[in-house]
């Protein structure tokens, strides 16, 4: 059966950056794209805003949603959650830092059968351009406790960029209001026996525009991640 993809881009003061990743998605997987919310932060810049509406205005599959409780990636995540019909996710970022070019292969590895799409930095064919020593020595120790503490092989576990199967959405309990939410829409599918793929990919920082998030706070990852290893994570009926 052929993915209907329903695409999520979380924007805040996106604005060039953010009609790269639209046309690149279009003119890569059109054919498949069901529907595509933009959340963005109501602190957004006018441009951002002037630029959401034009792109909606050349295509009737974006939905334009102000976010609510702001800011925060996971309190954006779960507002579109509710509104999700396809039968698979991407969530890509507006910033143009994820490539493009691994798309068409994620959507093809949900078309062969696979409920989570990982596009993996840490693997050979993959990798990153622009990180800060920081932020490098921060990920690669995240990614070994995490697999450790998961027992998994996978290797990039707390990238936001990914494709699932819709069914998740509603199978689990989504507890992050931070980017923490980036790792657990990887690691419960993952502790649920979701069948994964990754597939490798190159990361490049950002040319315009600022990031939103803070090194320091990143730390809480850890005790996250522990909590999702060892709590209930379904949904309660
Ligand atoms: N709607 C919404 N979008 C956000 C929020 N925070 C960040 N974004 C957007 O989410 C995406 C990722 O945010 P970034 O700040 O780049 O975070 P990141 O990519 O994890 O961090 P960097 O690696 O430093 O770029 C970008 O498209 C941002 O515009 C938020 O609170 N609400
Ligand atoms: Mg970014």
């Amino acid at each position: 059966m052929q993915p209907k993809v329903s695409i999520m881009i979380p924007i805040w003061s996106e604005v060039d950056s953010l009609k790269v990743v639209v046309d690149g998605l279009y003119e890569r997987i059109g054919d498949y794209i069901h529907e595509i919310f933009f959340i963005v932060a109501p602190q957004s810049s006018a441009a951002c805003f002037n630029m959401c509406q034009r792109l909606a205005s050349e295509h009737p599959e974006i939905q334009v949603m102000i976010q609510k409780v702001c800011p925060g990636l996971g309190h954006a995540y779960k507002q579109v959650f509710p509104h999700v019909t396809g039968t698979h996710m991407l969530v890509i970022d507006a910033d143009d830092e994820m490539d493009l070019d691994t798309v068409p292969k994620m959507v093809a590895a949900a078309e062969q059968g696979y409920d989570l799409v990982l596009p993996t930095r840490w693997m050979p064919g993959g990798g990153v351009k622009g990180y800060d020593t920081m932020t490098y020595i921060l990920n690669r120790g995240f990614q070994t406790i995490f697999r450790l503490v998961f027992l998994t092989p996978a290797r990039d576990l707390t990238y936001g960029f990914k494709l699932f199967n819709t069914r998740l959405i509603n199978e689990v309990d989504w507890w992050g209001e931070w980017h923490e939410i980036a790792m657990e829409t990887t690691l419960k599918p993952l502790k649920l026996g979701y069948k994964y793929i990754e597939i490798p990919t190159w990361w490049k920082a950002r040319t315009q525009g600022v990031s939103k998030i803070n090194t320091l706070k990143r730390m809480r990852y850890v005790k996250f991640a522990l909590r999702i290893r060892f709590a209930n994570i379904k949904k309660r009926i």
